[in-house]
């Protein structure tokens, strides 16, 4: 009978220890929660976050959906990121872009780069001059085209990029060759850093329409005065070049999507309603021109719905 009492009592503390334990570890815990619950995910991430020196708690509380979830997966890489920001770290775009990933509970690798690219700008938060800013020099060329396609030295200095834009078009472009291969995430990329490239803003003053008609059924898309498209170049990269580099090297490509993302490019710049069309095995453009919807295929002019018709092999899988 003594014995019995002896580990009743024994038993009923370490109980007692481990709920205090559990408890007094896990202080976000909600009291009501039954204390034999498995709880360690939910620590390890909480401690994670407590455990990071430059953030605020305001930035943790962005972290919710994850720590009740439990879901580790990229969680700590993602964390991580977000603390290496330092002093950007508590910035609005930042508490935004992780109450996005973190919303479903989960954060995965495709959260990962979005948490790795704060600005969206396509330059990765450690070799970003300022990671919650995609146009730093405040020039409207965004910080990929300034570092990368234009190679600009500092960014916190106006001078050179002043000087850029007065010598436009005549202008040293980098291919940013390869484009992360022909994949859907390579012609966004195209298409939205033309959007904010000076050489592609140029050249959209420069666009015209031949027509063959006086109805304006068909017609070539012409560039400074030519053909859009001026011939294919089988020495170059079979990827897609971007749209600065052709506009700038004789508009030669071998690559359909290199045409199309610059046609895009140019008719958005110059104020048209278009779009890039990817049809898998072959890439065209969609324009509304005077309220009629054509595709514009290299330099060739269509209604879009003959288009279509005659090109019966090729089906739009995503439009940009
Ligand atoms: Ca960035
Ligand atoms: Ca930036």
């Amino acid at each position: 009978m003594g014995i019995i009492l002896v580990a009743s009592l024994i038993i009923g503390g370490v109980v007692a220890s481990a709920y205090f334990g559990i408890n007094a570890f896990n202080n976000h815990n909600n009291s009501n929660e039954h204390p034999n619950q498995t709880l360690p995910p939910l620590n390890d991430v909480q401690r994670y976050l407590d455990s990071m020196g430059n953030l605020t708690d305001a930035v943790k509380a962005e972290f919710a959906p994850v720590i009740q979830s439990g879901t580790l997966d990229y969680v700590k890489d993602a964390i991580k990121e977000i603390n290496d920001l330092g002093n950007y770290s508590n910035s609005p775009m930042v508490r935004e872009v992780i109450r996005e990933v973190a919303k479903d509970g989960i954060i995965d690798y495709k959260d990962l780069w979005r948490i790795q690219d704060i600005d969206g700008d396509y330059v990765k938060n450690f070799g970003d001059p300022n990671p919650v800013n995609p146009d730093t020099m405040g020039l409207g060329f965004g910080d990929l085209n300034s570092l990368f396609v234009y190679k600009l030295k500092d960014l916190t200095n106006k001078t050179e990029g002043e000087e850029l834009l007065k010598n436009i078009p005549n202008v040293n472009v980098s291919s940013l060759i390869p484009l992360a291969g022909n994949t859907y995430h390579s012609y966004q990329k195209a298409l939205d850093i033309s959007s904010m490239d000076p050489v592609v803003k140029y050249y959209s003053a420069k666009i015209g329409f031949n027509w063959t008609d006086n109805s304006k059924t068909y017609g070539t898309f012409l560039v400074d005065g030519e053909l859009s498209h001026l011939g294919y170049d089988h020495s170059s990269t079979p990827g897609i070049i971007i749209p600065a580099y052709y506009l700038t090297h004789e508009r030669l490509s071998q690559h359909c999507g290199t045409s199309a993302t610059t046609n895009t490019a140019l008719l958005r710049a110059a104020g048209y309603d278009a779009h890039f069309v990817d049809c898998t095995i072959h890439t065209v453009t969609e324009v509304t021109i005077e309220g009629k919807d054509y595709v514009i295929d290299y330099n060739r002019i269509w209604p879009k719905d003959e288009y279509f018709k005659q090109a019966s092999d090729l089906h739009p899988e995503r439009i940009l």
